[in-house]
């Protein structure tokens, strides 16, 4: 029997901000290496992956002709909110020249917007976490069976869209596959200011229990956190490593210390092994402490990253995020103690934000003077708490594509819900940047 051919796509970068394109940082595509390697392992398909952010600029018939030439049945897009109105023209553009190719859509924009997601050349949505429910998708179509049974799916019926009910969550997370590293470009995932040579990344687990307003991962993974065992994390680890000859490792874990003696028995562990590795992690300054930041160190962490976003408290509380400004400045304390480097990342322009709480988060990002800091503007994603403000303030176009173009919080603001100008929001950002230039320059 032949397999049908499945090709994952993830769509060019088109806002990369001139600081990244400066540095050639690439990220590797770990979701749907994952998928295809959930799908191949599970299913009877022969995967590809085509990563069009290794690639130069590129217009829709570019994309289109690059994805074709994989002579894919399937083709599965993974979308970012920005990157959506990309992923359309491309679409399109597949449909115009091979009509029978299917068009699967999932990823983080389809699961906060599913009801603006299908546009014509556009054949399915998958909401919420992808794996099985793709898996049956495939199965239901190469049956020929009616597909409006399946979970997860957002789909066209006689000119409405419909958006199905979503499975429960793979339980056990050690049972999924390793990514489909062979499926990648692992050369070119490069990040010169952090890893000399290149880089992977892996997740230790799924998911946040916390609820902060401007954040987008309760919006996939519904606040409820599954974690790994620290065994299967190793094995990961160990074949990055030792197989694949990459020792430059990034966690994405929403955050690595959710579950803080698990973290501690993975760092051990590393040290135990004297596994060699050079890796990054994000971490909720609430669970740091001294023990954590020293094994932290010890097994080859070179950057823990925490989001101060505010330098007001009654801000901080507003946006559900949990933690004050005394616990922010503590867990920084612990890190320089432990000489861990720290990135800290602040958000200008959050609900509520005047020009005075916004001079105090610069101010703060002074005080506590990370080894990197960084200043986004708030772009408020579908799905998210601070997008649902929006729509209530008339301020959302679910539509628009110039919209969700801005939705990125590098420069530009797409929905403003502070109590100061979209322009202030720019200059702010600039002048954060400005002075710690200034410092560094001294
Ligand atoms: C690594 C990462 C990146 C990387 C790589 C992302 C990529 N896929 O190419 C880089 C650095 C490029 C990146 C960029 C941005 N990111 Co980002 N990123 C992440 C992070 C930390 C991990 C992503 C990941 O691999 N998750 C693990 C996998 C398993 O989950 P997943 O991606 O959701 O995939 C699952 C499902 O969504 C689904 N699925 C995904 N794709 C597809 C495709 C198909 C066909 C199917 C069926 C299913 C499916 O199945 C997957 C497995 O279950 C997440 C946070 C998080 N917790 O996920 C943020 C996150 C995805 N990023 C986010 C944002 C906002 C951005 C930026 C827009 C921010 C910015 N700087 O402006 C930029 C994009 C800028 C631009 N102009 O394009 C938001 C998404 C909001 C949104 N609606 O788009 C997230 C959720 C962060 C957050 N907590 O708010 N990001
Ligand atoms: S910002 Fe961090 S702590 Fe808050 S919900 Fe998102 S991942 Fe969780």
């Amino acid at each position: 029997m032949i397999s049908e051919k499945v090709v994952f796509v993830r769509p060019p970068n088109l806002q990369k901000s001139s600081q990244w394109k400066k540095q050639g940082v690439i990220r590797c595509p770990l979701n749907i290496s994952l998928l295809a390697s959930f799908i191949r392992e599970r299913g009877d398909y022969e995967c590809s992956l085509v990563d069009l952010e290794t690639k130069e600029a590129l217009s829709p018939a570019e994309m289109a002709d690059i994805v074709l030439a994989e002579s894919p049945k399937y083709v599965c897009i993974t979308t970012l909110t920005p990157r959506y109105p990309t992923v359309v023209r491309m679409a399109q553009q597949i449909k115009q020249l091979k009509p029978e190719v299917v068009i699967i859509v999932g990823g983080p924009h389809v699961t906060g917007s599913p009801q603006t997601t299908i546009y014509d050349g556009i054949s399915f949505g998958i909401i919420g976490e992808g794996e099985e429910a793709l898996l049956e998708l495939l199965n239901t179509l190469e049956k020929g069976h009616t597909v409006s049974a399946v979970k997860n799916l957002v789909y066209r019926d006689n000119g409405t869209t419909k958006v199905n009910e979503v499975r429960p969550f793979i339980r056990n997370l050690d049972e999924l596959h390793f990514p489909a590293w062979d499926l990648m470009e692992l050369k070119e995932y490069l990040d010169p200011a952090y890893f000399e040579g290149n880089h992977l990344a892996m997740f230790s687990g799924r998911g946040c229990p916390y609820d902060c307003s401007f954040c987008a991962s309760c919006v996939t993974w519904r606040r409820k956190l599954r974690l790994r065992s620290v065994e299967n994390v190793m094995e990961e680890i160990r074949h990055i490593v030792n197989v694949l000859d990459i020792n430059n490792l990034m966690f994405w874990d929403d955050s690595f210390a959710s579950n803080k003696k698990r973290a501690i028995a993975i760092c051990n562990s590393i040290i135990e092994e004297r596994i060699n590795i050079n890796y990054t992690v994000q971490i909720r300054a609430d669970s740091l402490s001294e023990d954590l930041a020293a094994v932290l160190r010890d097994s080859g962490c070179s950057f823990a990253a925490i989001g101060v976003e505010s330098g007001n408290d009654e801000i901080l509380k507003r946006i559900g995020k949990k933690e004050t400004k005394a616990q922010l400045r503590r867990a920084v304390e612990i890190m320089k103690e432990a000489s861990l480097p720290v990135i800290a990342s602040y958000i200008i322009g959050l609900p509520g934000d005047t020009h005075e709480t916004i001079k105090e988060t610069i101010d703060f990002a002074f005080e506590l003077d990370a080894n990197q800091s960084k200043f986004m503007i708030l772009a408020p994603y579908p799905g998210t708490k601070v997008y649902n403000l929006a729509v209530r303030r008339g301020l959302v176009d679910p539509t628009s594509f110039e919209q969700m173009e801005k939705l990125n919080y590098y420069d530009s603001v797409a929905i403003n819900l502070s109590e100061v100008s979209d322009e202030n929001l720019i200059s702010y950002q600039d002048e954060a940047y400005s002075r710690f230039d200034e410092l560094k320059a001294v």
